[in-house]
């Protein structure tokens, strides 16, 4: 479709960007940082922040959205700053991107826009792509018709049409809506079948590794979580990580456990109604975990609405999984989850975390900027645990040439004896059920017999 190159033009990665809003007496924001979220997304986005500006105004003017003077000021600090694009914290009217981009010399996204902008660089299924190309559709795609009108009226082709009938923006949308709903049509009978096979695969895959998934809001330090936990870990090289989650690195547990951590997607504040169903698609990468940490900002005045939301969603997505799993014959197992109660930091006293240990027992308080944190040592182990499964202590028997599966049992159990003979090895290790699953699930083969219980 030719339209959807157009859309490159909003593309935002790697853009030098100045973060703008306006501040109105109804607008919900964080006082302590109020672009703290707009930062986070247009980090996610890929963009580099370079600067950053608020107005507080009664209301909003009605050309500009900003006051004219602060106009000014914004094309000032994209001047010194060597900005290239402009980030709003609110949505826009495409008179109003129109007569911004014109005044400053610069391309301005929105927030819906923005948002868009990454649920399309993370949308791995096609229902995801397809969800997303509809939401640019019926949001994007009217202002940059708005673009063209006004280009049309520059080079002068309206000529071809007389006034008032329909400008080729309109109808190309016209046309484009067609195609993609007749596309979404035919898909989704291929999307069951190409989806529940790609489940299978990555069943298959989750027995060699034990896979944990970061969710919560935008902002809440997912990325400075990931970023902690895996300092100096690899990235995931592998190809079907790689598509499925858009970051995924090693996670050293110890043990060996073999744990792969993605940050996903994040939910967003007051998420623009007709882009829920593109976020939920987006999101569906989490039903590949195992694990999903729940990270909320307990610092933040809305942690309540965001864990509820964060939990709610979660359930209606797997919800439909699992239904669609049952009708195609395939047993799926909804990831555990365990939550994180981050920025404690800046708590004034521990309230807040007797409150929501309360609530759910078992979440761990952290925080997420401090690699020596205790929280994020009590994390490391439970996930440790969770990752190997029930620990027995075994004898395992296996022929003394499979070294890779007697190297296996070294890294990734507690070898307590070994003897050789005969040219078998035998292994009594302590060692988790998982960790058996996994080499059984890697063609290794050995015999079990118990081990005569030592007195414990
Ligand atoms: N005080 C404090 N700030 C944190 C903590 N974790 C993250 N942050 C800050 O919160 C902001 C958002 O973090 P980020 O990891 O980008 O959030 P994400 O949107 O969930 O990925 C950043 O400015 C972080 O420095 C923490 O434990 N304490
Ligand atoms: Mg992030």
């Amino acid at each position: 479709m030719a339209r959807t190159k157009e859309r490159t033009d909003i593309k935002v990665a790697s853009e030098k960007a100045v973060l703008a809003a306006v501040h109105l007496p109804d607008s919900r924001f964080d006082e302590r940082d109020p672009l703290g979220e707009l930062r986070s997304l247009a980090e996610t986005a890929g963009a580099v922040v370079v600067g950053e500006l608020i107005q507080n105004r009664q209301r909003p003017e009605a050309g500009t959205y900003i006051g004219s003077g602060k106009l000014d000021e914004l094309k000032g600090l994209c001047d010194t700053t060597g900005a290239t694009l402009i980030v709003f914290d609110h949505d826009l009217s495409p008179s109003q991107i129109g007569n911004i981009e014109k005044h400053c010399e610069r391309k301005v996204v929105d927030r819906s826009e923005l948002i868009l902008d990454i649920f399309a660089s993370r949308a791995t299924t096609h229902e995801a792509k397809l969800q997303v190309e509809l939401a640019q559709l019926e949001y994007t795609f009217p202002r940059l018709r708005a673009m063209w009108d006004h280009l049309e009226r520059i080079v002068g082709v309206g000529g071809v049409m007389g006034i008032g009938a329909r400008g080729p923006g309109e109808q190309q949308l016209e046309i484009d809506r067609r195609i993609v709903k007749r596309k979404q049509t035919q898909l989704r009978r291929e999307l069951e079948e190409i989806q529940s096979r790609k489940r299978r695969e990555v069943s298959r895959r989750r027995r060699d590794h034990y896979t944990v998934g970061l969710v919560g809001y935008t902002n809440a330090g997912k990325s400075t979580l990931f970023n902690t936990l895996t300092a100096g870990g690899a990235y995931a090289d592998d190809r079907l990580f790689a598509t499925l989650m858009t970051r995924t690195r090693e996670w050293d547990v110890g043990g060996g456990a073999g744990v792969m951590l993605s940050d996903t997607v994040g939910f967003v504040r007051d998420l623009p109604h007709n882009l829920i169903a593109s976020f939920k698609a987006t999101l569906e990468e989490t039903t590949h975990a195992d694990l999903l940490l729940i990270v909320l900002d307990v610092s933040d005045p809305s942690a309540e609405m965001q864990y509820e939301t964060v939990m709610k969603t979660l359930d209606e997505i797997f919800e439909e999984v699992e239904k669609s799993e049952r009708k195609a014959g395939a047993a799926w197992e909804a990831p555990e989850r365990q939550l994180l109660l981050n920025k404690v930091d800046r708590l004034q006293d521990n309230k807040e975390i007797l409150y929501w240990v309360a609530r759910s027992p078992g979440a761990i308080p952290i925080c997420a900027r401090d690699p020596e944190d205790e929280g994020l040592e009590t994390l490391r182990q439970r996930v440790r645990e969770k990752s190997m499964g029930d620990v027995r202590e075994l004898t395992l028997i296996t022929p003394m040439a499979d070294s890779k599966t007697i190297n296996s049992l070294e890294n990734r159990s507690e070898v307590l004896e070994r003897s050789y003979d005969n040219g078998e090895a035998r292994i009594r290790a302590r060692i988790g059920s998982r960790v058996l699953d996994q080499l059984r699930a890697g063609g290794a083969k050995f015999e079990i017999e118990p081990a005569a219980s030592g007195g414990m």
